[in-house]
């Protein structure tokens, strides 16, 4: 107890580290749980919209309404249930939705927990039919290890061009007067939307555990697992792999991808505000170590690849690392280290998970059993 409370108060004390990161407690820091909860979790959740992500228009619709167009009870030579719902909304701009895909175990003797994942890759990657199986998504392991295997394509929420959001959830809810403002949500505000949307689904349905879901994605998808992950309490835990620029990593440590050049190659992922920080990442009022704390107390993940020099895997553990004191102030554990594990040696002690893989960004099999291992800790009683 005094060992812990010394370890923060250290943390209290001393500045973030040689990066000088703004502080994981926000401004002024909060010193305890209650202040956490209330003041700067509210605040720095609230400074990540307003200059980074854009704000969502709506949470839940009114109008949202499920549908199962596909059902087979012996999919997966039996091991599984599939069914196929359709996610359906309307607002001022029309209607539209997606499907979410999703393998219940049949073994489960009780409501199963669940992977949500968040394909930005094409369709193929996510082939309900089984026909084509990919490493991306290893549906038959996620059911064998009684976990639902779940999935939808981003693009059906919008699509990933820049086509000054005239589709999807953006066109049905996107009412500005005038110009956008800059603080509007962007595409990957809309994926995250739409994994929320894929919980309140899960949420209806006997067979699922909604309170044990992870949410998880890669790259572009991986931002957005974090984005929904902080946004949405009810994911039990959140998992970014190879996420980089944006996502996991540091934007102070300026290594790889810099914000002047994800604003310039994809300029409908954030909001109008963040073109503000290009060239002047210490001028942001966050970290991304920031976003990662707003898990807390639930369970996050944060994975990199060793040849993924684009995505700063330093940056991504320091990251995760530096959100470690906010998992004390709820009396959980971090990373506990501040050197970066060699790599395939997976830190899965506390609440926060990290790996480096050996080899390229990329999601692949080594990378799902290890978020399986971190599951079975922490969406099992
Ligand atoms: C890259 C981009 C990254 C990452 C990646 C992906 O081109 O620079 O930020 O998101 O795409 O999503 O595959």
């Amino acid at each position: 107890m005094i060992k812990a409370l010394i370890s923060l108060m250290s943390y209290l004390l001393l500045p973030a580290s040689a990066l000088e990161l703004p502080n994981v407690f926000g401004t002024p820091p909060a010193t305890n749980k209650k202040e956490w909860i209330e003041v700067q979790r509210p605040k720095t959740l609230e400074l990540f919209k307003k200059h980074i992500y854009g704000r969502a228009p709506i949470g839940k619709p009114d109008t949202l309404s499920f549908e199962v167009v596909k059902e087979d009870p012996k999919a997966m030579d039996g091991a599984a249930t599939l069914k196929i719902i359709r996610i359906s909304y309307s607002g001022p701009g029309g209607e539209s939705g997606f499907n979410l895909i999703t393998f219940i175990p049949n073994k489960a003797t009780k409501p199963a927990p669940g992977y949500l994942l968040i394909c930005n890759r094409d369709p193929e990657n996510i082939d309900p039919t089984r026909k084509k199986k990919d490493d991306f998504w290893p549906a038959e392991t996620i059911v064998e290890r009684g976990y639902v295997a779940a999935t939808f394509y981003n693009a059906e929420l919008s699509t990933d061009k820049n086509l000054n959001f005239n589709n999807g959830a953006h066109k049905v809810f996107d009412n500005y007067k005038g110009k956008r403002p800059g603080d509007a949500w962007a595409t990957i505000a809309a994926w995250a939307w739409g994994a929320s949307r894929a919980l309140d689904y899960f949420e209806t349905d006997p067979t699922i555990d909604a309170s044990k879901f992870a949410v998880l994605g890669h790259s572009r998808g991986g931002k957005t697992a974090l984005w929904a992950g902080a946004n949405d309490e009810r994911f039990a835990l959140t998992i970014s792999n190879n996420s980089g620029c944006t996502g996991a990593a540091l934007a102070r440590r300026k290594h790889g991808e810099r914000v002047a050049r994800i604003n310039k190659s994809f300029p409908h992922w954030f909001c109008g505000n963040y073109n503000i920080f290009d060239e002047k990442e210490d001028d942001l009022p966050v970290d991304q170590h920031q976003l990662i704390a707003l898990m807390a107390p639930r369970a996050v993940y944060v994975a990199s690849a060793s040849k993924d020099d684009w995505a700063d895997p330093q940056g991504e553990f320091l990251a995760a690392a530096h959100a470690e004191p906010v998992y004390k102030l709820f009396g959980l554990k971090g990373l506990e280290t501040m050197t970066m594990p060699e790599p395939d040696k997976p830190i899965h002690t506390g609440h926060i998970g990290y790996h480096l893989r050996t080899g390229k960004h990329d999601l692949n099999q080594y990378d799902w059993e290890q978020y399986l291992n971190f599951g079975d800790k922490h969406l099992r009683e």
